[in-house]
């Protein structure tokens, strides 16, 4: 019982980062933006919600992100990658996008999805693919650090190392 009091307080003072995906087929190439958050520091929650099959339940997770304490939402997503853009529009916290290849050569399609959004509903795209699923943690962890002095630190640590985890 005791443990369960400590590890449950340890992991409220944790900072939250939401990761959403358009698919279950995403979850191998963004497994890297778990593992990374982690290093930093950072509880990461992986869930799939795409915004074309289940736009309600991105709806409901991008809206209540806040007041369920996540500081940053990453959205990946392949083809018609509208999720980033979606999440944009539902919530004030910064989201980062993941454009995943899978449909047209190189991930363009979503590439251009998500980078190309209207003036004044910002997402921060990140590298096509793996690289951007590292990239993606990183910049959650620069944003989190900016008010996390822990997180900082692993950043210092991070790039001591050649920013590499080894
Ligand atoms: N996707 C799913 N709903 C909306 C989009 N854009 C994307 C997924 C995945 C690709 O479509 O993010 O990269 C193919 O999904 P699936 O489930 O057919 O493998």
């Amino acid at each position: 019982m005791l443990c369960c009091l400590i590890s449950d307080g340890i992991f409220a003072s944790m900072p939250k980062v939401l990761i959403l995906l358009g698919s279950k087929s995403d979850e191998a190439v963004m497994s890297d933006c778990v593992k990374y958050c982690e290093w930093f520091g950072i509880h990461a929650d992986m869930i799939v919600a795409s915004a074309h099959r289940d736009p309600d339940r991105a709806d409901e997770l991008a809206r209540t992100a806040r007041a369920n304490g996540y500081s940053c939402v990453v959205a990946a997503a392949g083809m018609a990658a509208a999720l980033p853009g979606v999440v944009a529009a539902r919530t004030d916290l910064p989201v980062i996008g993941v454009p995943l290849e899978g449909g047209l050569p190189g991930g363009v399609d979503a590439l251009y999805s998500i980078v190309q959004m209207p003036p004044g509903l910002p997402v921060a795209t990140v590298t096509v693919g793996k690289a951007g699923a590292r990239n993606a943690a990183v910049l959650a962890a620069r944003i989190i650090a900016l008010q996390d002095e822990s997180v900082r630190k692993k950043l210092e640590e991070f790039r001591s190392k050649g920013y590499k985890l080894q």
